[in-house]
């Protein structure tokens, strides 16, 4: 038994995520916890809400309420979708959390006693209405390159001109409208990551078994151009945790917090320790998974993210690992993601497009749209989401394939047989061949669960769904029933056996559907088991079961189009 912890990266908090984010980082962080844990592992599953910053304060504002209460309720929001969708976090943090500010406090402590940190004195637009320091993204006015009228400051969207703060002309505060503006010095904690660049580099390269879309993003911000670059983890904002050296007050820090990409990832940190909090536990339960002086040296750590997350967990968050000289959990393995579209474009949280987290569910039960995004997983490169293939998927692999088995082999059963497994004779040569089928395809399943390769375990459960069906096909108990009762027994016998297999191998993917199967089985054991014939025989003749609801139900060609239209446009 291993220890496994697992930290999925943590959604921001202002606003429902779109299914690209959820297949992007939660949902395959799921499906590797529920798998290692199937396996017997001990796993620690941590994920939180990444509350603080600019786009937080903006959209409390937006929805009139105190940035505190909008996240608060904005958290609560969220984690029920996480639970609808049964994402099975051990815990789900808070990055505005205590515990968090206390760790961010600690490392910046640490940070600046071990010299990696330097203070910069900045000039910084103003906004005097809006009372206070405007992030360049703030700043809105006319591009002075191609004249368009909503440039940002830093950069215009119309000629994609990088552009400075006060290029712009007839500025004004893109929160307010304001133009009272002017040019204020500040001063900013940079975190010294050139200094850290050969430890990092060096870590990167013992990594040989990261995906190249992991190692090849962190090279590039590596070694491109100037290479790594410092980097300012203050900001002149209300909400975030207060800039502290450790629990020491930082002179000329007054009034400033930490960049929210400073605190996010600590929070994977801060969320175990919470979760220890919730449960009554001491700071060795947390710190076990954690710190290598406490018992993490044999935990194996796996991250799971978007591409667009990558040079924030290879670079600055080793960075602040590194720098802070204490023996802290450095990533074993990063499984990073590219981007999933929506119908021909993309999905975009900013204009609304394409299918969210709430409405996904308001349509179809969980399983669903786990089965599509898992087995769709953008792995290797992008992938797109349509209704018809949606619909496609769903109607085959789960309803024709493992909805349609099990509802035959059930219903056959209890017609013929009644409502117990039915004894009938040996298994024969066909049940062999199947046998030995399944055990070469669940060896195949397990290593690609292993090695989190997403759709090439779900393309071979979908093979070990298929190779049952073919398998009552041929056997035809419906026809051997008629003049060989104790062989139509033996294969049905098989047949609930394997409904039972198919629940437990399936369970990572669609836990509901899988729960189904166990409960109309009636049975508790959830042993995932090396040998097939021997699960195959798991259940004995004369063990009660009952015909389960229909699993799956076929997507419509009305609905498809009906979600299409509903889908297509701007959410409101
Ligand atoms: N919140 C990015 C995002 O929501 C960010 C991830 C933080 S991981 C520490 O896309
Ligand atoms: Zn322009």
């Amino acid at each position: 038994m291993a220890r496994i912890l697992i930290t999925s990266a943590i959604p921001y908090i202002n606003g429902i995520k779109h299914l690209g984010n959820l297949v992007g980082s939660q949902l395959p962080a799921d499906l590797f916890a529920r798998y290692m844990r199937a396996r017997g592992h001990e796993v620690m599953f941590i994920c939180a809400t990444d509350e603080h910053g600019t786009p937080a304060e903006l959209a409390a504002a937006k929805a009139g309420k105190p940035v505190e209460d909008y996240c608060a309720e904005m958290h609560t929001v969220q984690a029920d979708l996480a639970k609808g969708f049964r994402l099975s976090f051990d815990h789900f943090g808070r990055s505005s959390s205590e515990r968090n500010r206390k760790l961010t406090q600690h490392f910046a402590g640490k940070l600046a006693e071990n010299g990696y940190i330097e203070e910069r004195a900045e000039r910084q637009v103003y906004s005097i209405d809006d009372g206070r320091f405007l992030p360049d993204r703030y700043i809105e006015g006319t591009c002075p390159n191609c004249g368009y009228d909503r440039a940002r400051g830093d950069q215009c969207e119309n000629c994609t001109k990088q552009l400075d703060p006060t290029d712009l002309i007839n500025p004004r505060s893109a929160i307010s409208g304001s133009t009272n503006l002017e040019v204020r010095e500040t001063k900013h904690l940079y975190l010294r990551q050139r200094a850290l660049k050969d430890r990092i580099a060096a870590w990167i390269d013992s990594k040989t078994d990261w995906p190249i879309l992991t190692t090849s993003i962190a090279k590039k911000w590596l070694n491109d151009g100037d290479g790594l670059q410092d980097r300012g983890i203050t900001r002149d904002l209300y909400w975030g945790v207060p800039v502290m050296k450790g629990d020491q007050p930082w002179p000329g820090m007054e009034g400033k917090v930490f960049y929210v990409w400073f605190d996010a990832p600590i929070e994977y940190i801060a969320a175990t320790a919470e979760w220890a909090d919730k449960n009554g536990l001491d700071d060795a339960a947390w710190q076990r998974w954690w710190r290598n002086d406490k018992g993490a040296e044999d935990v194996t750590y796996y991250e799971f993210m978007g591409k667009d997350n990558v040079p924030f967990h290879t670079l600055s968050f080793p960075a602040t690992i590194l720098g802070s000289g204490e023996p802290w959990k450095l990533v074993d393995y990063l499984k990073s993601f590219n981007y999933l579209n929506y119908d021909g474009g993309q999905f975009s949280t900013s204009q609304g497009r394409g299918v969210f987290m709430d409405q996904a569910l308001s349509i179809l039960p969980a399983d669903y749209w786990r089965w599509w995004l898992l087995s769709h997983a953008p792995e290797s490169s992008d992938s797109e989401f349509t209704w018809e293939n949606f619909q496609a998927s769903v109607n085959k692999d789960l309803a024709d394939v493992l909805g349609n088995f099990v509802s035959r082999v059930t219903k056959f059963a209890v017609s013929k047989f009644g409502n117990a497994v039915p004894a009938g004779g040996d298994y024969g040569p066909q049940e062999q061949a199947l046998i030995e089928e399944l055990t070469g395809r669940i060896r195949d399943y397990e290593s690609f669960m292993q090695a989190m390769e997403v759709r090439k375990a779900a393309t071979e459960l979908r093979a070990i769904w298929v190779a049952g069906n073919e398998y009552l096909q041929a056997a035809a108990p419906w026809s051997a029933v008629k003049t060989d009762p104790a062989r139509a027994e033996a294969i049905i016998r098989l047949g609930l056996n394997l409904i039972r297999l198919y629940a437990i191998l399936s369970q990572p993917f669609i836990p509901d559907a899988a729960q189904a199967m166990m409960s109309a089985l009636g049975s508790q054991d959830h042993t995932w088991s090396a040998d097939v014939a021997q699960a195959l025989d798991a259940l004995p003749a004369g063990h009660g079961f009952a015909v389960p609801e229909n699993l799956f139900r076929k997507i419509t060609d009305e609905e498809r189009a009906d979600w299409q239209t509903r889908f297509g446009g701007i959410r409101s």
